[in-house]
């Protein structure tokens, strides 16, 4: 696909679709709920579509109407075993999660996915899940899907510490737990996203959370609500980027999640000499309008417990880095390697490709800036960040085109991606990208 390039001005308001995050646990949540859950604008995209299913598969009635999406949920008990293996798509969120809310469950279930998914490590889940009494394993033993995982209705619950930061690791253990007889204990080794935490609570269940550790027990019974979805800053991160780099811009995103286990990129911004601007909404204060222009950056350093608040962030992240002055060094983010691709890699090899300065190391990137880019063709290797993050640089490129291979990898988490920048690069009918 042929991308947008040489882009002089960026000006206009957006509200990005709402967060993957969120979406995935508010479906889940309203499926192990007794009674009706209402989600409003919950991301549509391929990830969470995939959600969707998984629990449709498993016997529960959701209904979407484009505006509502209607969870009618069975509680734990309801969930029954599915005909067919669950396909989560590219979605590691829904592998994971599925893998914990399956662990009560006394049947056996085969979850597997596309390519990107069965490369994704999973001991990291079926390790405490085994603990706990679930029989789960991957292909020929492996820890990589397609899995099978047995749950029982006798869990043992366990004190756990995290070798890992991972919100997916922590949440699957929170699902396995709440179906266990008595109190688990998880220990998290640097504080993750905490949307399960917050969604217990939501429906009316009971957590206690005591900065790294985390107590849930068992036996709970929640209520289905209503679930207002807000903005997802992973994906408005990739506007907020584009205001920063490209001249003469200023860009509003309304309605955007600002929960402080996701806004790291908010504090790198700042350090970077970025100018933003954040009012948060007076009806939460979880969510807020952001404001970015134009901005002289300068270079910034990029480690430690602040890396699992802005983890999907990092490509973007990278980018901006190319545009500011001096050397910027991302480290501690070993993670990325196990995402959707090795995105220390793919970042450093297709912003390469355009002209950046860019080394990558064994737990992050050194990026030397600032740099023009120039045109070429790029991949997004089958990831949706790689590739929006490769469209944002595109706006930069004066002279010739830049061609994006797997493009369509982008619908996982942000389906109108092209439709909302060409609003945003002020486009009109005729001159659209593709
Ligand atoms: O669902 P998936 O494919 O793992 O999605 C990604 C993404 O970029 O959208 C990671 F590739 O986000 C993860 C995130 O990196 C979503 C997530 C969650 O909703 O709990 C947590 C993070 O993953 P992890 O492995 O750190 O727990």
């Amino acid at each position: 696909m042929r991308l947008i390039t040489n882009q002089k001005t960026l000006k206009g308001t957006l509200e990005v679709p709402g967060d993957k995050s969120i979406s995935h646990r508010s479906i889940m949540f309203g499926a192990i709920a007794k009674g009706t859950t209402t989600i409003h604008k919950i991301l549509r995209g391929d990830d969470c579509l995939s959600t969707m299913q998984a629990f449709r598969d498993l016997g529960v009635v959701i209904e979407d109407d484009g505006e509502v999406v209607t969870v009618h949920g069975t509680g734990f008990d309801g969930l029954k075993k599915t005909v067919e293996p669950i396909n989560v798509g590219n979605s590691g969120t829904t592998i994971r999660l599925m893998m914990g809310i399956l662990a009560g469950r006394p049947f056996e279930t085969t979850l597997l996915g596309d390519d990107s998914i069965a490369k994704r490590p999973m001991n990291r889940v079926m390790l405490p899940l085994r603990q706990m009494g679930v029989v789960c394993s991957g292909t020929d033993g492996s820890q990589f899907p397609p899995l099978r995982i047995k749950g029982t209705s006798n869990l043992k619950v366990i004190e756990y510490k995290m070798p890992v930061a991972s919100a997916q690791v922590k949440s699957a253990i929170l699902f396995a737990a709440l179906q266990a007889d008595g109190t688990t204990t998880i220990i998290e080794k640097e504080r993750t996203r905490d949307h399960t935490e917050e969604m217990i609570q939501q429906f009316g269940g009971n957590i206690q959370v005591d900065d790294r550790t985390i107590r849930v027990s068992g036996n709970q019974n929640f209520i289905g609500q209503e679930v207002i979805v807000p903005g997802d800053i992973s994906s408005a991160a990739f506007f907020l980027v584009a205001g920063l780099i490209v001249p003469n811009s200023e860009i509003t995103l309304t309605h955007v999640g600002l929960n402080p286990t996701r806004t790291g990129i908010i504090e790198v911004i700042l350090n970077m000499n970025g100018q933003i601007t954040i009012a948060k909404s007076a009806d939460s204060s979880k969510a807020g309008t952001i404001t970015v222009s134009t901005s002289h950056l300068k270079a910034t350093e990029i480690g430690g417990e602040i890396i699992p608040r802005l983890i999907d962030e990092l490509p973007i992240i990278a980018l901006l880095a190319t545009q500011a002055e001096g050397t910027t060094i991302i480290r501690d983010a070993e993670e990325l390697k196990v995402k959707e691709t090795n995105r220390i890699d793919a970042v450093a090899k297709e912003l390469s490709k355009l002209g950046a300065d860019i080394t990558p190391t064994e737990d992050g990137l050194i990026i030397r800036g600032k740099t023009k880019l120039h045109g070429g063709t790029v991949t997004s290797y089958g990831d949706h960040r790689i590739g929006m993050m490769l469209q944002i640089a595109a706006l930069l490129v004066e002279d010739g085109t830049v061609e994006l291979e797997n493009a369509e990898a982008i619908s996982v988490s942000y389906p109108n991606f092209f439709k909302d920048l060409a609003g945003i690069c002020q486009l009109k009918k005729g001159e659209i990208y593709g």
